[in-house]
């Protein structure tokens, strides 16, 4: 992602410059430095401090975020974090008091279907009334092989962004997740593959979401909301339909960077304005990262207990009252 990150910031974002990368792995930070002539250094603790850098991109693995993060906020920097903001809601929330005590929203998540055409457009088709007040958010999240060997990992990993989507479309948030488990699919390597979530919505919208992520076909995301005097749903993303013999078809993703790279882009390009205005982006923000953790984490419980679990939310900072 760090990689698709640099070659969107340098080839399709105006007004950013890479100016330094780091990378555990110090082969691929030089191949993706010499693209866009930026240093290469070995400390990322030296990088977030570098009085050169104007903000910082986090696109480490998640366990890592968190430390990242604070450093940013404790030099004082915009932060672009991948999402999860954080793999544990408690980490978040120490995210959220060191940006209080900042005392500006620093912090952007990458929730980067935010910035996707089709879910802004299905936004604002619910935001014009044409069908009427929501009732129902079918989602499909569907993936050619899994991306982690763990079960729980269907939720915290592709479930969430479809959790961090709903209470963007709906300006609603979790109440309570149920985990669904059918027979598991003898191509996921014995991982609880596929599994339904049924989400219920403060506002008593039901979100239900199919999280498949060995479906082998490609990468395949949708989503139907449904009101009371209709439907939106989002289109096939593929602007062809190609017809060969006997055949005619639009091509599937292979994976997230290919089916929402207009997303990150645009994604990159609001909050590199917002760095240069001083200003937050219009990105996920700390909060959005804890809710969308800490309703993941309800789902990884609901997925052991077998039953009904509630989001419990901590109190929202002043910053964001
Ligand atoms: C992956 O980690 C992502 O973040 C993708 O956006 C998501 O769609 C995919 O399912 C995850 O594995």
């Amino acid at each position: 992602m760090g990689t698709e990150h640099v070659r969107l910031l340098n080839e399709a974002v105006s007004g950013a410059e890479v100016g330094a990368v780091f990378d555990a792995d110090t082969a691929r930070a030089e191949s993706v430095a010499a693209r866009c002539d930026a240093r290469v250094l070995d400390d990322p603790m030296v990088l977030i401090k570098d009085e050169a850098l104007d903000c910082v991109l986090v696109a480490s693995s998640d366990g890592t975020h968190e430390q990242f993060v604070l450093s940013a906020l404790a030099a004082g920097k915009p932060v672009l974090c991948e999402k999860p903001l954080a793999p544990e809601p408690a980490a978040c929330l120490r995210v959220l008091a060191a940006e209080q005590e900042a005392g500006q929203r620093l912090v952007s998540v990458g929730f980067m279907r935010r910035f996707d055409p089709g879910y802004c457009a299905l936004r604002g088709e619910l935001g014009s009334g044409g069908i009427g007040a929501p009732l129902l958010l079918h989602c499909i999240h569907r993936n050619a092989r899994a991306t982690s060997t763990a079960s729980s990992a269907l939720i915290s990993g592709s479930a969430v962004h479809e959790i961090d989507i709903a209470r963007w479309l709906l300006d609603d948030e979790p109440e309570s997740i149920t985990v669904h488990t059918p027979r598991a699919s003898r191509q996921a390597g014995g991982i609880q593959d596929p599994m339904l979530l049924v989400v219920r919505l403060r506002s008593g919208v039901l979100l239900d979401v199919e999280v498949f992520v060995n479906a082998g076909y490609g990468y395949d995301v949708r989503c139907e909301l449904v009101g009371e005097t209709g439907t939106v749903s989002l289109d096939a993303p593929s602007a062809t339909v190609r017809r060969g013999a006997g055949f005619q078809g639009r091509a599937v993703a292979g994976d997230w960077r290919d089916r929402f790279e207009e997303a990150y882009r645009r994604e990159l390009q609001d909050w590199a304005d917002a760095v240069r205005a001083g200003e937050s982006s219009h990105a996920a923000s700390a909060w959005d990262g804890y809710v969308a953790t800490a309703a993941a984490d309800a789902g990884v419980r609901a997925l052991s207990s077998g039953r009904t679990e509630e989001v419990a939310l901590a109190e929202q900072p002043v910053l964001y009252r």
